[in-house]
């Protein structure tokens, strides 16, 4: 359970995390390369298992050769029966189908079309599902067919019943697809650059903050030119990322600043979550030019990567223009004899649309108009300027919501009308919760946002697979939950490690440096820095998270550096420099699973937008199928530290395509740690 104390905390660091941030610097040295051999059991499927580690792995199955049945079908809760309803004709002028085949069925219905001697409409009902319905004649009156089976309950109330329906011909309807041709943003997989600490590419444009509390809380150099680099080098590419979320590009201060509530390190704007001026023609000069930026989106457009836009809309630097020219669009700091400083004299949730986060962050009162207008307007500026293809909208909930849904219109009739189908802007909020309802309030494809990142999932993936806290039951059936917990048409991006989180692998050590709160990820994050870990299984249970993370749905996100491992406690220093050289064997074996599964993900649609059904699920393994018309495959994660054997596999022959072997159905053995990944030959 967590306390209303925890929240609050995490809710003080989350957004404080935006705003003081810091990182080790340019120091790339702290990443060690211990130059030891992989554990053998790190991807080998051999390991632990015995044999070839697939149970009666390589033998044909009973029968010989599997019959070609053609590309499997859709799955079945996919499956939509168009059924005729008929009603014979009386002395009645109108009729209405009415009954459970929609959510509002009983009192809205259908009506029904009178042809020779009988009253007829088709409607849409999911394949092998029963059906209650009655008549309403003349709009008064609630009849039966007695002709047509019928149902009494106990309270002797009869209805005409169809159990269950299964029609001959079934379309298939999947869930949550955009209009053919749109762009289905649930292709995409997510890569958060923060600019500052990923490439330097041009040392003339580094900034240097005197007096800031450590060197790794200043500028460390990386900036737009070094990322286009690494683009233009196919980092992502090869990687298997197609979309890219960096920080703000907003001119940030060149002032240095004090943490928020009990942090007194001062910091740079390395983060840019203190914009200053807000013109997009002259972005941050300590990450490039706008014409920098430009051939960064540009070279990302020509790889087929999209490029989202960090936005902080909360609030500005003290020192902007903007402010000190119009004051009235600001909260004031003080209200009569109050200093609403958030966490201070103010509540960070019951004034949280209004409080300043430190008191050199004025927070924009978007209550006003002019100020509303003004704003949505930047952020359109942004968009236009650049061409980019979605916002990434820090701290959310801390911003009133008709700044949200004016947005949304203006996107829509300012940037959605231009643009091709393919492009469809996305839009993407934060909201640091864990409470589903926070995050679902502000998901509404239509009038606020696409989707927003899943703090829920994130908080049960990494309890079950990396900290091996709670079963894979548990996170099989929270994520049942989840899955349509934000509606049909929501984008939402899953996670495992962000920047205002201690880095994930110290979750999936032997022994977790912090719990699955991150309650004291920030005891070592100035001094006592915890090194790369050097024991494989860490790697292996993050890449087994990553496995589940790549194979569901959603937009998933994959935060600088998390492929390889990258070492850190909480903000500060989870912000360290990307390792480009001295990356271990266990660092680049993640990677290339990473890369291997994302490959996977890219050419079968299941993993991105099909049902998963639990096959088997133990306290340590869990086997699910995912299905989507034409593409079936199965997932076998062992989060366990011994070898174990996955039942529920159905029969035949297998593929396996992590480790490019071969496998039969019936139960498989998954040595520790390890996930599989089959598709029936
Ligand atoms: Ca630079
Ligand atoms: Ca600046």
């Amino acid at each position: 359970m967590q306390t209303k104390l925890t929240r609050v905390k995490r809710q003080l660091s989350a957004i404080a995390l935006s705003i003081a941030a810091s990182a080790c610097g340019s120091d790339a040295s702290r990443v060690v390369d211990l130059g030891q051999p992989p554990d053998a059991s790190f991807f080998n499927p051999g390991n632990g298992s015995g044999g070839d580690g697939y149970g009666s792995g390589g033998q044909k199955p009973d029968g010989g050769a599997l019959v070609d049945s053609g590309p499997p079908p859709c799955p079945e809760e996919w499956k939509i029966c168009s059924e005729p309803f008929t009603y014979p004709v009386g002395s009645e002028t109108s009729v209405e189908l009415r009954g459970d085949f929609k959510s509002d069925g009983w009192t809205s219905g259908v009506a029904m079309t009178k042809a020779g001697s009988k009253w007829t409409t088709n409607v849409n009902i999911p394949y092998n599902k029963k059906v209650q319905y009655k008549f309403f004649t003349n709009g008064t009156t609630w009849t039966i067919d007695p002709a047509q089976p019928t149902i009494t309950d106990a309270t002797n109330n009869t209805n005409n019943v169809r159990d269950p329906v299964k029609c001959a011909a079934p379309t298939c309807e999947e869930p949550g697809a955009p209009a053919a041709g749109v762009y289905d943003w649930r292709d995409a997989v997510i890569y958060f650059v923060f600019v500052d600490r990923f490439n330097d590419g041009n040392s003339a444009n580094n900034c240097n903050v005197s007096g800031v509390s450590s060197a790794f809380v200043n500028y460390a150099g990386g900036d737009w030119a070094g990322l286009k680099k690494k683009i233009d080098d196919s980092y992502f590419s090869d990687l298997g990322v197609n979309t890219l979320w960096i920080t703000v590009p907003a001119d940030n201060t060149d002032e240095k600043g004090k943490g928020v509530g009990q942090d007194s390190s001062y910091y740079s704007a390395f983060h840019g979550y203190w914009p200053k001026n807000l013109d997009p023609k002259n972005p941050e000069s300590c990450f490039g030019t706008a014409a920098d930026l430009k051939a960064l989106v540009a070279s990302a457009h020509s790889k087929n990567i999209k490029v989202l836009f960090d936005y902080a809309m909360v609030h500005l630097h003290k020192s902007a223009p903007v402010y000190s020219q119009n004051p009235t669009w600001f909260w004031s700091q003080y209200d009569g004899t109050r200093n609403c400083i958030c966490g201070q004299d103010c509540d960070w949730n019951a004034d949280g649309k209004r409080c300043w986060f430190t008191d050199y962050l004025p927070h924009w009162n978007y209550t006003n108009a002019s100020a509303r207008a003004y704003s949505v307007q930047n952020a359109i500026d942004w968009v236009t300027e650049y061409g980019i293809d979605g916002l990434r909208l820090d701290a959310i909930k801390h911003v009133d919501d008709q700044w949200l849904t004016d947005l949304r219109g203006k996107l829509t009739s300012d940037v959605v009308a231009k643009q091709t189908p393919q492009q469809r802007f996305y839009l993407v909020g934060e909201t640091f919760s864990y409470t589903q309802s926070d995050i679902k309030y502000y998901v509404d494809p239509a009038a606020k946002l696409d989707g927003q990142f899943d703090f829920p999932e994130r908080l049960s993936l990494v309890k079950s697979v990396l900290m091996r806290k709670s079963d894979m039951s548990e996170l099989a059936n929270f994520l049942d939950q989840n899955d349509g917990a934000y509606g049909a048409n929501a984008v939402m991006s899953p996670f495992v490690g962000n920047h205002d989180l201690g880095r994930v692998i110290h979750m999936a050590e032997d022994a977790s440096l912090w719990d699955e709160w991150s309650n004291n990820d920030k005891a070592r994050a100035w001094s006592n820095q915890p090194a790369q870990p050097t024991a494989v299984s860490a790697y292996e249970r993050l890449a087994n998270a990553y496995a589940i993370l790549f194979t569901n749905r959603g937009a998933p996100l994959l935060y600088y550096g998390d492929e390889v491992g990258l070492a850190g406690a909480g903000d500060p220093d989870n912000r360290r420099m990307m390792p480009w050289s001295g990356l271990s064997t266990n660092q680049t074996t993640l990677r290339d699973r990473v890369s291997a599964l994302l490959k996977i993900r890219a050419a079968h649609p299941a993993t991105r937008r099909g049902m998963r059904t639990t096959l088997s699920v133990t306290s340590a393994t869990w086997l699910y199928k995912l299905s989507a018309t034409g593409d079936e495959l199965y997932v076998a994660i062992n989060r366990g530290d011994a070898a174990a054997t996955v039942a529920g596999l159905p029969n035949g022959n297998y593929a396996e395509l992590l480790t490019n072997t071969t496998a039969t159905g019936g139960s498989v053995a998954v040595p520790a740690r390890q996930a599989r990944v089959f598709v029936a030959k």
